[in-house]
């Protein structure tokens, strides 16, 4: 069993948005209307939050245009535009603590993890960003003829950015960093789960300088300010992250107007684990790969495919880490597990455990929700699961770890990639020849030799199949937010 973290200690971060903030202004929604947003901890009411519709979307887009169109965003020096990113990296470093506990409370999260990731990894996102706002350029092209040929990537206008609850602030600059550095103006609708520190991040840009419209945040649900953000014909681009359905339906919704659309969904990512591995290591890196986050990570580890030879020490390792594994209130520095983010999402999570009980899987440790009050699930270690339970199949999105056995090497690597998704992937192995094999056999954006959820500003991120188009981070994750334009001028 779990333990559970008391007594709990709670210092509440002060709420000071929950409006949308459009040009500039923090504006209720046009309709008035509101919803709550909910601390998983204890199902409390946290804040109510103006819940912006097509209305709201409209103002949000038509101020993005005009900071596009008019400047002076779109008439500053590239360099001036990086200069204004760092100082809102700076403000958010100097605010890292209680921004830290803001994440916390709105996501459920351990304060211990927003400190050590989500925080560090935003930051540095924006930094890496801000540096490259003034080296985007294009080329020169010896073409046929007494030309002049050249390239400017411009920025590709006003973009839509529809973020998830898993990582919000981290959500925010992975989207508002590439956009920003190419000289494009947001409008951004954040999870409705977690718009909390998303709004504190805007009122942190204006205060760093950046010009009113540049960044819209309009907090709402989906099917209204979400969708109003696809179809409005104002929006040049909707970048999304989230569900794999949530990309189908925005793809269809998003033909009238013929957007850019870049996506970064789902995973059912294979970790796979040789027996000459280090298995301590392997051990520790696929716990940490896939209860991270509660479960809630897109590339969580989630298909532990195990070498028969150390399959049942590994299971041995696994089980003893989730006994001693603390759960508790996020806001407690001690704790290693929070709630998962809502309701919905231990419902779903706690239908999956039973799937795998009832198709065959043995349940080695947890198995149930933890206390009654929270969203909180037992880390919970599936053993002898064969690849056709729905628990191998679907994405689970909570701290639920498959462990799937091999022993012919041929087999593994079909099974591995017999998946739709396509996001990540890792492997554990002494021999160097076998790892570049799998990493380069391995149909995954992202691959890992020895370690897991490494992640880096400069290292793009993304997925083959249906794990999402384009890619995030990285000089790759400015594409996504350039067009690139074609000037030829006759010599004579
Ligand atoms: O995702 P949604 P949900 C997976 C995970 C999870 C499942 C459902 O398996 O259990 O998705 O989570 C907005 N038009 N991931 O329901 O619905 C929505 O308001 C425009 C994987 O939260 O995709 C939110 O801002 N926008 C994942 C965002 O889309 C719409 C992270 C994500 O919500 C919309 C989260 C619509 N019609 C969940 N409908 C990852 N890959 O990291 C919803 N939204």
């Amino acid at each position: 069993m779990a333990t559970l973290v008391s007594p709990p200690v709670r210092k509440l971060p002060t709420i000071h948005q929950t409006q949308c903030f459009i040009g500039g202004q923090w504006l209720p929604s046009q309709s008035g209307k509101t919803f709550e947003t909910i601390d998983p901890s204890t199902e409390q009411v946290i804040a109510q939050v103006a819940e912006g519709d097509a209305a709201d979307v409209d103002l949000a887009a038509k101020a993005a245009r005009k900071a596009f169109e008019e400047g002076p965003w779109s008439k500053m020096d590239a360099r001036d535009r990086g200069r204004l990113m760092y100082k809102l990296a700076d403000l958010i470093e100097e605010e890292k603590e209680e921004l830290a506990a803001l994440e916390s409370l709105d996501n459920g999260k351990p304060v211990r993890d927003s400190l050590a990731a989500d925080l560090p990894l935003t930051i540095d996102c924006l930094r890496y960003y801000a540096g490259f706002a003034d080296k985007i350029h294009g080329q020169t092209i010896p073409i046929r003829g007494n030309y002049l040929c050249y390239t400017r990537k411009e920025p590709v206008g006003v973009v839509g950015q529809i973020i998830p609850w898993n990582f919000p602030m981290l959500m925010t600059a992975w989207k508002w960093g590439p956009a920003l550095a190419a000289g494009c103006t947001i409008v951004m609708k954040p999870a409705e789960q977690t718009p909390l520190t998303c709004l504190r991040m805007a009122r942190l840009a204006q205060k760093a300088g950046i010009p009113d419209g540049v960044i819209n945040v309009v907090p709402g649900y989906g099917p209204t300010a979400g969708a109003a953000v696809v179809k409005h014909p104002g929006i040049d681009k909707v970048a999304f992250t989230g569900e794999t359905s949530t990309a189908q339906t925005i793809m269809r919704e998003s033909v009238a107007s013929l957007k850019r659309l870049t996506f970064e969904l789902g995973g059912k990512s294979p970790n796979i684990i040789f027996a000459d591995s280090d298995l301590d290591a392997a051990a520790a890196g696929a716990h940490f790969g896939l209860y991270f986050n509660q479960g809630q990570c897109c590339c969580a580890g989630s298909r532990v495919f195990v070498e028969d030879k150390v399959y049942d020490k590994f299971i041995d390792k696994v089980a003893s880490m989730n006994t001693s594994r603390r759960l508790g209130d996020p806001l407690d520095p001690t704790t290693e597990q929070g709630p998962q983010v809502d309701k919905t999402q231990m419902e779903k999570i706690l239908h999956y455990i039973d799937l795998g009980k009832q198709q065959g899987a043995q349940m080695v440790s947890g198995g149930k929700r933890f206390g009654e009050k929270g969203y909180y699930v037992e880390p919970t270690l599936f053993a002898d699961v064969n690849d056709d339970m729905s628990i191998a199949k679907d994405e689970i999105f909570g701290p639920v770890m498959s462990v799937l056995r091999f022993s012919d090497m041929d087999d593994l690597l079909k099974r591995a990639n017999n998946t739709m998704f396509g996001l990540a992937a890792a492997v554990w192995t002494r021999d160097i020849g076998r790892a570049h094999t799998f990493a380069k056999a391995l149909r995954a954006g992202t691959v890992w030799v020895n370690c897991y959820d490494v992640f880096d500003a400069a290292a793009p991120f993304g997925g083959f199949k249906m794990s999402g188009i384009g890619r995030e981070l990285g000089e790759e994750g400015l594409k996504a937010y350039t067009e690139n334009k074609t000037i030829t001028v006759a010599m004579s």
